[in-house]
Formats: structure tokens, C-alpha cells, sequence
């Protein structure tokens, strides 16, 4: 039996892109933050990390789409801040947001980590922006660092086979 597990600490050597909505910064900046400090322990240097500002969330999948269509990237990160009291249209755009980037990662093969905070209020966004382990821009850092490494992982041929 073959057990395949990517490994988020091993981010050396591939590229990423963050795509930031500059909405709501006051917690995207922070999530921003906990995503590069995620890269860097996972061994990512700056030069090999892309970063996309978009103004909201509405526009994160567009500019993830090419940025994974430009082949230059093992994954891309989305971080944005959706709170539901200050957003009518909250609930279309949570949901556009995450059927687009699941449907973009399908199509293009490129891993996009979902780091877009839906919350009932501000607090509570900036509870899940704060520094240390449950930043949730580190998470879908981590979550983008592991999915590339497996994908590399997969595509790696089996032991034993010819080449
Ligand atoms: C317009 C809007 C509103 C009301 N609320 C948010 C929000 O809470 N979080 C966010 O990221 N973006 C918001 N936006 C902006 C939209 O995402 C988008 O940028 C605009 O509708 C322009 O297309």
C-alpha cells in the first residue's frame, strides 16, 4: 500500500501567488501577514513569492484564475474578509467566491487555498487575523504549501517504473 501525503513545511522551491482584496484591510493585511510567515517557515523566499491586490473578494477568482493560467505558480492563496453586517450581498459573493476558485483549481490543476473570512462582525474577523497558528491566512498558506506538495508528489513516477 502507497500512502501520499503533501507536506506543508515543504514549500523550497515552488512559487506562489497571494491574491489580497484590499477590502476590509484592517483584517486582509493581517491575514496577509500570516500567509508570508507561513511561506517562510515552510522554507518560501520572498523572491519567490507574488503578491496580487484585487479591490474585494468579489475579484479574487478572476485574478487567481490567471494567475494559475500563467503557469508560473504551484499554488495560489485568496485571502478576503466578507462580514456579513456591513455586506448585503454577502451571501451571493461568499458563495461566488468559493464555487469560482473550487471550479478554477479543477480546471487548471493549480491548487487555490480559500483563506476569505465570512463573519457576522468585525470582531469576529479579527479574532481568526490574529497573529500566531489560527491566523487563517497562515492556514490557507499551509493548506496551499501541502495540496503543492502532493500534487508534486503525485506526479513524481511510481518506484520501480520505467522512465
Ligand atoms: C461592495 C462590497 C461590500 C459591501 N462588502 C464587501 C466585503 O465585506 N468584503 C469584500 O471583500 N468586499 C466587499 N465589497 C466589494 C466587492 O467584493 C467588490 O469589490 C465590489 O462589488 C466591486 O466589484
Amino acid at each position: 500500500m502507497q500512502i501520499l501525503e503533501g507536506d506543508a513545511g515543504a514549500g523550497a522551491g515552488m512559487r506562489f501567488a497571494i491574491v489580497v482584496a484590499r477590502y476590509n484591510d484592517f483584517v486582509t493585511e493581517r491575514l496577509l501577514t500570516g500567509a508570508i510567515e507561513a511561506l517562510h517557515a515552510a522554507g518560501v523566499p520572498d523572491a519567490d513569492i507574488t503578491v496580487l491586490r484585487v479591490p474585494g473578494s468579489f475579484e479574487l477568482p478572476l485574478a487567481a484564475r490567471r494567475a494559475a493560467e500563467t503557469g508560473r505558480f504551484d499554488a495560489v492563496i485568496c485571502l478576503g474578509c466578507l462580514i456579513r453586517g456591513e455586506t448585503p450581498h454577502f451571501d451571493y459573493i461568499a458563495s461566488s467566491v468559493a464555487h469560482e476558485l473550487a471550479a478554477s483549481a479543477g480546471a487548471t490543476g493549480i491548487p487555490m487555498a480559500f483563506g476569505v473570512l465570512t463573519t457576522n462582525s468585525a470582531e469576529e474577523a479579527l479574532a481568526r487575523a490574529q497573529p500566531g497558528p489560527s491566523n487563517k491566512g497562515r492556514e490557507a498558506a499551509a493548506a496551499a504549501v501541502e495540496m503543492a506538495s502532493l500534487l508534486a508528489r503525485l506526479d513524481r513516477p511510481a518506484r520501480g517504473a520505467s522512465v
